[in-house]
């Protein structure tokens, strides 16, 4: 294997430990891969159709000679059927679209039916344990909460509602025409945009099918046809699906408060059973976590000579029981590989998406078990343990019971790293209400105040994925820190609030460490971390939520686009980024991806994201390597909207009150 330069790969100290340790042992891992693979590179920039046995067709775009200022036009860029650049990387864009919908949506579905079920009391174990959330989401389902008629009307059993509520909510699955409904929740001017646009998703299956459809061989070959289906879809997964699954795993897991916990491989304990849970839908986790403190199970670890037994998340499903349990979390995305050669996981658990196959590999190298668990997503060599909801507490004891079988199995050198970093996550949108509203407001009152004021200079989301052609949370990290140094506070999710919890940044501490003046000022007296922890890769709707109740409290504008916002995911991979992206974007929002950008065969369609979409949205895309610049356009583009909102010279005079009482400080300190 060739040598590997470890801070070029990682910055984490705990991922370059143990990729010395896999390179002592001989273990490949996805970074030795990224070695010698190179990126296709015509594929990268989204020029390669391959929908048709006539291809696959490369239309890749001309690249200027040394010297030349613009490259020579290229007369003739079509496949043999004639399909143009445009409409060739049109339509795999649209295609990364439909099928990180589809992998919201399908996660929302699967949440929806245990919904139902839980209501139908079919579905032992889980409960409807936040009644609070329950009766506010029925409401703006339409669905009855009392029952009778005037003095006699009553409220209805929970479980009623939440059956209604179940079944109104798999009905949009299967919706045809209409719309759906949590548009509504938008801002009035956002809906009367989309509408404008014909672009309000009538259902949540349909919008993918009917991308799908369209990207089939000499169906849709107009470039802004297609991103106009994709903005459809895409609106389907942030205002349909992911909403969904956000709102029904809050009612039924409980919605998310403030809650300590601790993240990277350090949480691992050698003396103790491992089991890890890799993926993103929560329902087997909830049950692994309550298995995981049955007594009976603790003292079978006992019997084969563990201390206990330690559950610890992975990804997406690491933030889900986190922010609701506190339970510790491993490590995001490039941490997986690297769990299974600390030598100490004796069970690493997955369900669906951003789980790497290589783990199969990696694990035949040291004594881990991998497990999967749902049907729709196997692995060849791995077992597997299918989820049922109607006994799933049975599986879950089942599963932490082979991790205990498997602990005396224990064969390599075990090397676990230290780090692991303390944290404040559980931010949901409600509890940001609640925390910067004030009860009496009770909106995004105090919130609204501060940036009007200037306290705080503007709101960025930061988001997605570590990427192995990028170096491990170093984008993230510098980023987050250029924004809070600039009063910008920072909500994020997915893997990269993980990535901001492993070098400290998710606690109260971090906001003077961190923060310009203004920002570290609100977060103290608030008592909340300058970033924002919200949740995993579908709580992404609660930020649009978020910037939504920002528009209600008032004083920002009147739509989303008028917020000084913006978003990112400077290290992103997968393709439920690009659908995450193309919803922000369509919803208002500037919207900015580092690593690689996907539509580089084609001038005119990056040229239309990056800039035309704005006209009609009032958000768009940019793409940018560099963090530091990433900050820079962001920082720019949220002055820009404070000077359109005339809130420009607040923050001018909140920076010189600064200025003044650092001078009197300073003055006052000579006096003594
Ligand atoms: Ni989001 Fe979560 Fe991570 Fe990227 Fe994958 S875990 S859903 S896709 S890699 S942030
Ligand atoms: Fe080539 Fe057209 Fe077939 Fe695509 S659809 S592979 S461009 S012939």
């Amino acid at each position: 294997m060739a040598e590997l330069e470890l801070d070029k790969l990682s910055i984490d100290p705990a991922a370059q430990e143990l990729l010395k340790k896999a390179q002592a042992e001989g273990v490949e891992t996805i970074f030795d891969r990224a070695k010698t693979m190179k990126p296709c590179p015509i594929g990268v920039e989204g020029a390669c159709c391959r929908i048709c046995a006539q291809g696959p067709c490369r239309v890749p775009a001309p690249k200027k000679k040394p010297g030349e200022e613009k490259p020579e036009e290229v007369k003739l860029r079509m496949g043999l059927c004639g399909a143009t650049a445009e409409t060739i990387v049109a339509r795999n864009f649209a295609r990364m679209v439909a099928s990180g919908t589809a992998s919201h949506n399908d996660h929302s579905r699967g949440v929806a039916k245990l919904f139902k079920e839980v209501a139908q009391g079919e579905a032992p174990g889980y409960e409807i344990k936040d009644v609070t959330k329950l009766r506010r989401v029925a409401k703006d389902w339409d669905v009855a909460l009392t029952a009778g008629e005037g003095e006699e009307a009553k409220p209805r059993p929970k479980e009623a509602v939440a059956l209604d509520l179940a079944d109104k909510i798999l009905a949009e699955f299967g919706q045809q025409s209409g719309e759906i409904n949590y548009t509504r929740r938008a801002p009035k001017k956002r809906q009367e945009i989309w509408r404008k646009h014909g672009v309000v998703p009538r259902g949540l299956d349909i919008e993918v099918v009917e991308l799908m459809h369209r990207t089939h061989m000499g169906v849709d070959q107009d470039y802004k046809n297609l991103i106009k289906q994709s903005t459809r879809c895409a609106l389907a997964d942030g205002w349909g699906g992911s909403m969904i699954s956000t709102d029904l795993q809050d009612i039924m897991f409980g919605c998310p408060v403030p809650i300590a916990g601790e993240i990277n491989l350090g949480v691992l304990k050698e003396d103790h059973v491992n089991i890890v849970m890799h993926g993103h839908e929560p329902l087997l986790p909830e049950m692994l976590y309550v298995a995981s403190q049955d007594p009976e199970l603790i003292s079978y670890a006992q019997s084969k000579g563990a201390k206990g037994i330690q559950l610890a998340g992975m990804c997406c499903s690491a933030n889900e029981v986190l922010m609701r349990h506190g339970v510790p979390v491993a490590g995001n995305y490039l941490h997986q590989e690297l769990a299974v050669i600390t030598g100490a996981v004796d069970a690493l658990v997955v369900d669906v998406q951003c789980e790497m196959q290589a783990l199969e590999n990696v694990a035949k190298c040291y004594h881990t078990k991998i497990i999967t668990t749902d049907d729709r997503a196997k692995m060849p060599l791995a077992e597997h343990i299918p989820f049922d909801e109607h006994h799933a507490l049975d599986v879950a004891k089942k599963i932490i019971r082979e991790g205990i079988d498997n602990y005396p199995n224990r064969r390599a050198p075990v090397l676990i790293p230290k780090e692991s970093s303390p944290t404040v996550v559980g931010f949901s949108y409600e509890t940001i209400q609640y925390l910067l509203g004030g009860s009496i407001r009770g909106s995004y009152y105090t919130l609204n105040d501060n940036v009007i004021g200037g306290r705080i200079r503007g709101i960025a989301g930061v988001v997605g994925c570590n990427n192995c052609r990028t170096t491990q949370d170093s984008s993230h990290m510098i980023l987050i820190k250029e924004l809070l140094k600039n009063d910008v506070i920072v909500l994020s999710t997915g893997c990269a609030a993980m990535a901001a919890g492993k070098y400290g940044l998710l606690t109260p501490e971090a906001a003077s460490k961190y923060c310009g003046e203004g920002l570290a000022e609100v977060c103290e007296t608030v008592g909340i971390p300058p970033v924002l922890h919200m949740g995993a890769c579908v709580d992404n709707s609660r930020i649009l939520m978020a910037a939504t109740a920002c528009v209600k409290a008032g004083g920002l504008g009147t739509d989303i686009s008028d917020l000084p916002a913006a978003g990112a995911a400077p290290e992103w991979m997968s393709e439920k980024a690009i659908a995450i992206g193309q919803y922000f974007v369509t919803s208002g929002v500037y919207t900015l991806f580092g690593v690689t950008w996907p539509t580089t065969g084609s001038e005119i369609l990056t040229d239309y994201l990056f800039k035309g979409i704005e006209e009609e949205y009032g958000g768009k895309w940019d793409f940018v390597q560099d963090p530091y610049d990433m900050a820079k356009r962001m920082i720019a583009h949220i002055d820009l909207k404070r000077k359109a909102l005339g809130i420009d010279k607040a923050r001018e005079r909140v920076l010189m009150d600064m200025e003044m009482r650092r001078q009197l400080e300073a003055a006052a300190g000579e006096e003594h």
